[in-house]
């Protein structure tokens, strides 16, 4: 690939000991990925795409007509919830994609992964707490535990540090205190390959396993999804906003069911093709990191305008 249609991303993205965060649990929450404004706009253009969905029937990203969709995006499911999922939001809005190529997000996706990137999904939450909130005691509450792939396939080990094949950027757009339902996960299950069902067994029966997001909005979850997660127990009054971008190495496919717009791939960069696009090939252009210690690329990076980006 010629140098001019390579995006300019952090290289470590991630300081030592963040890195070594995620190695040893399968997460890592960056604080101030994106400022106060930075969530504000996010917050606004996600209540927008919510408030049009629900205008337009509430069509599920599964339906095969696209037109029934708004801006391309869809709910996972159809039933009027306390718990919106909405997901193919990449073409929505201009600032969705501009979170998914922000290159700090990019950047740290990379690292994780090993080499060049795509992007394979994207999506948004907006949930309060669930009707029946008060009936559930929260020492005894059970999560939805998934991971997105499984441990040997998903995971490998070079320069004895951990990468994963499918990784995502979660960004909580509002403030998660204790009570706000940040996600959930089981510390180090990334690196434990036994059956699901054994491990969320064992963490409800010893919570210390489990461990939840708590902090200020404009922080990122980054996560290797051979980690066991979920959303968290919500039983504040807020409402909880996130917005997730998955990324994949080059050849993998998009698997979200959003289908790119003439109009949209018209204003894909030539620097972003393969983040939109990926690579039919069967080298996945390995870079990886090559010591612990070697230090973070402290750039700052704005979340800005999605298709001007070095
Ligand atoms: O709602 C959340 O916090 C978790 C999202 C999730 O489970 C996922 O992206 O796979």
């Amino acid at each position: 690939m010629p140098p001019d249609e390579k995006m300019d991303v952090p290289f470590p993205a991630l300081t030592p000991s963040q890195r070594l965060h995620l190695d040893i649990y399968g997460y890592v929450v960056i604080e101030n990925t994106l400022t106060s404004d930075e969530c504000g706009t996010l917050i606004e253009a996600l209540q927008k795409l919510k408030h049009d969905i629900i205008a337009a029937g509430r069509p599920t990203s599964k339906d095969h007509d696209q037109s029934t969709k708004v801006r391309g995006a869809g709910l996972a499911h159809n039933k009027p919830t306390h718990h919106d999922f909405m997901r193919d939001i990449e073409q929505a809005d201009p600032l969705f994609a501009a979170y998914i190529t922000h290159p700090r997000m990019v950047g740290m996706a990379a690292e994780i992964i090993g080499g060049e990137v795509r992007m394979v999904e994207s999506n948004a939450h907006i949930n309060t707490r669930s009707p029946d909130w008060e009936s559930q005691d929260p020492t005894t509450h059970k999560f939805g535990f998934h991971r997105g792939t499984d441990v040997p396939f998903g995971s490998h080990t070079r320069h004895g540090l951990y990468h994963s094949n499918f990784v995502k950027t979660l960004t909580n757009l509002t403030d998660l205190d204790p009570d706000d339902g940040g996600t959930v996960v089981i510390a180090g299950s990334h690196k434990i390959d036994l059956p699901p069902k054994q491990l969320i067994e064992c963490a409800y029966q010893d919570r210390s396993l489990i461990h939840q997001v708590i902090a200020p909005a404009g922080s990122t979850l980054l996560f290797a999804e051979p980690l066991i997660h979920a959303t968290g127990h919500l039983t504040s009054e807020r409402e909880r906003v996130i917005i997730i971008t998955g990324y994949g190495p080059a050849q993998f496919p998009y698997w979200g069911d959003g289908e790119l717009t003439d109009e949209f791939k018209a204003q894909i960069p030539p620097n972003q093709h393969l983040l939109f696009h990926g690579r039919q090939n069967w080298n996945r252009r390995v870079k990886e990191r090559e010591d612990l210690m070697t230090p973070v690329d402290p750039r700052p990076f704005e979340l800005g305008t999605w298709n001007q980006r070095d």
